[in-house]
């Protein structure tokens, strides 16, 4: 893969959420300079690469006009940029992602694998930049009518390698695909923990292999497995330990990045699966 870090390890990408409703960390770093600093705050305690985002994906969540979208991530995304960071751009439009690219980010993470914006996938092309496929089967509003599956590693996989023969039909190098099984996206708890569990086999399939990148970072089926007796889910704030697990188990399994919020003890934990993978040589 051109242009990205190469790390002998799992690779760390800081989430950088431009926005005033993500379920994650909603509007903590919503304006632009608190978007900044937040940026090279991770990039200092060690993110690899930082994702910038300012449409919500949150269940339920309605999505923004294009010109806001703009408007948040465009002096974050030339900033960090700026700052000589590997900058990823979180969006479903090309207009953003084009911005992004001409600004110089490195890499689109585009949720909906190119299904939202078809566009996408050709301007990745021309810049020949990484490009994250997610596995996506509908807009947040009503991703859970879609969260219907018999066998959801197959149809995953299966949804998967059409997206990756479609993006690269328009233009895409294959290798330049990461792939991501998109956690909690069109999911319901109990169809995660099967993509983690099978997270070697989503990374070969449309005959190649592919690297994968997982999102896992505080979401609700983290919340959910840890509730209270009461049925309480646990709260954002206290995920982030169970995070570092998923961390340092997807990356012995072979993930080539993962997507958090808190970066210091995902750093740790992947450098620890490093050495536990080297000295098992
Ligand atoms: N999840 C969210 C946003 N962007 N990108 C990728 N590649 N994979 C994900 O799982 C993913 C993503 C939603 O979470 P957030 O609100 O914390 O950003």
């Amino acid at each position: 893969m051109t242009q990205l870090p190469a790390q002998d390890r799992c690779l760390v990408m800081g989430v950088v959420n431009v926005t005033p409703d993500s379920f994650s960390d909603g509007g903590q770093w919503y304006g632009t300079d608190a978007a900044i600093a937040h940026g090279l705050d991770l990039a200092a305690q060690g993110a690899d690469i930082v994702d910038v985002g300012g449409e919500s994906t949150r269940p339920g969540a309605r999505r923004i006009d294009e010109a806001e979208e703009l408007r948040r991530i465009g002096p974050v995304v030339t900033e960090l940029v700026r700052a000589g960071l590997t900058v990823s751009i979180d969006t479903m439009r090309a207009q953003v992602a084009g911005f992004a690219l001409d600004a110089g980010a490195q890499l689109v993470n585009d949720v909906s694998g190119g299904l939202a914006d078809p566009d996408i996938p050709r301007l990745v092309a021309a810049a020949g930049v990484s490009y994250v496929v997610v596995h996506w089967r509908g807009h947040s509003r009503d991703m859970y009518a879609r969260a219907v599956y018999a066998d959801v590693v197959t149809e995953v996989r299966d949804e998967l390698a059409k997206r990756v023969d479609a993006v690269v039909h328009a233009g895409v190098d294959p290798r330049n695909v990461v792939l991501d099984p998109g956690l909690g996206f069109g999911k319901r708890p109990e169809h995660n923990w099967p993509l983690l569990a099978r997270l070697s086999e989503l990374g070969t399939l449309a005959g190649g292999t592919f690297p994968v990148l997982v999102g896992a970072s505080r979401k609700g089926f983290i919340g959910k497995l840890l509730a209270a007796a009461d049925g309480t889910p646990r709260t954002l704030a206290d995920r982030d330990q169970a995070t570092v697990a998923i961390t340092a188990l997807a990356a012995a399994a072979g993930a080539w990045c993962v997507r958090v919020h808190q970066v210091p003890p995902n750093v740790d934990a992947v450098r620890v699966e490093a050495a536990w993978r080297q000295a098992s040589r």
